[in-house]
């Protein structure tokens, strides 16, 4: 009987101690793709035994193979970085998802449901600056979660009055429709020489104040860049009713000016499919409207604003790049 007891509360103390290394979820800590076109990064509370990397180009399967035709991707046991060799691949995303070794890759849906941690990765146009960007196939939609409907006796609901603008920024201070993206993430990765500053008060097109972006390059960040993002963190979201609806929306409309350092920059959205709609800038020291269609297709705008410059851009006033972004608004 004693002996049971014991054996009981042994199994309990070892249940409990799976419960708690299931907390050290494993996940991402930092991922990017390097100057020299490699997907890198650091996997934190991994154990490369158990869990691996997946990539999926495009957001199209089947996942990414290396020479090997292997399609898992593992990580330094002890640092956890890894390092993933796509270089010659022309293509505008990449998904990473870190997932457990025995996950049943055949289907997307099944490594996203089991993935601990995914992050979307923009590749162009570093990899093929010029090449027109080919629109991936269009991704499973994911089943939203509709919550159950109450039933409701009124017949008919009141419209959402659908506005000829959608303002992304303004002025970041008291304006209704200033700062509808939530977030943003440097590319690749912070402490490139990027800066970003959404209280700019030197120069405004609008109002007050103006977004001020720079870029110096550096030995070890040869390109640099800004996206607005929708969620803290997250590169690829769908906004909802917090986005402009591609069905309404016809343009991306901002006005852009150079600063102490011009040069060009490259400017973009994306759409859900990874197709981007973009064009390059040259930076002056007039303000210049810019328009970027919205395409058709587009279920959602999963980056609102974007831009990138190399180290061959930044070319008249000095190894950097300035400018400054006022009235980032999609309209019909
Ligand atoms: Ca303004």
């Amino acid at each position: 009987m004693k002996r049971t007891a014991t054996i009981a509360l042994a199994l309990i103390l070892a249940l409990l101690a799976a419960t708690a290394c299931e907390s050290a979820r494993p996940s991402f800590l930092e991922a990017f793709v390097s100057p020299d076109g490699k997907i890198a990064g650091t996997v934190q509370n991994g154990d490369p035994a158990k869990h691996k990397l997946l990539v999926y180009i495009n957001d199209a399967e089947p996942p990414y193979r290396d020479a090997n035709n292997a399609p898992f991707r593992s990580f330094d046991e002890s640092s956890g970085i890894f390092s993933i060799d796509i270089q010659g691949i022309s293509a505008n995303s990449a998904a990473l998802y870190l997932v457990p070794g025995n996950v049943d890759f055949s289907s997307i849906k099944n490594v996203v449901d089991k993935s601990y941690d995914k992050r979307s990765l923009v590749l162009t146009p570093m990899l093929a600056p010029e090449a027109t960007p080919e629109p991936g196939p269009m991704p499973e939609p994911t089943p939203t979660q509709e919550p159950a409907a109450e039933p409701t006796f009124e017949p008919t609901p009141e419209p959402t009055p659908e506005l000829d603008e959608f303002y992304m920024f303004e002025d970041d201070s008291d304006s209704l429709s200033a700062n509808r993206h939530m977030d943003y993430g440097y590319m690749p990765t912070a402490g490139g020489g990027i800066a970003m500053d959404e209280n700019n008060a030197s120069y405004a097109y609008s109002g007050e104040e103006s977004i001020r972006f720079s870029f110096t390059p550096t030995n070890t960040h040869s390109w640099g860049g800004v996206a607005l993002l929708w969620m803290p963190g997250e590169w690829d979201v769908d906004p909802g009713e917090n986005g402009p609806d591609p069905a309404i929306y016809r343009w991306c409309t901002f006005k852009i000016r150079g600063g102490e350092g011009l040069g060009d920059v490259k400017v973009y959205i994306e759409g859900d499919d990874g197709s981007q709609s973009l064009e390059t800038i040259i930076l002056t020291d007039e303000w210049q409207e810019v328009r970027l269609p919205v395409e058709a297709g587009w279920s959602y705008v999963k980056t609102p604003f974007a831009w990138v410059a190399n180290q061959n851009d930044p070319d008249e006033r000095g190894g950097m790049l300035e400018f400054y972004l006022d009235d980032l608004k999609y309209t019909r």
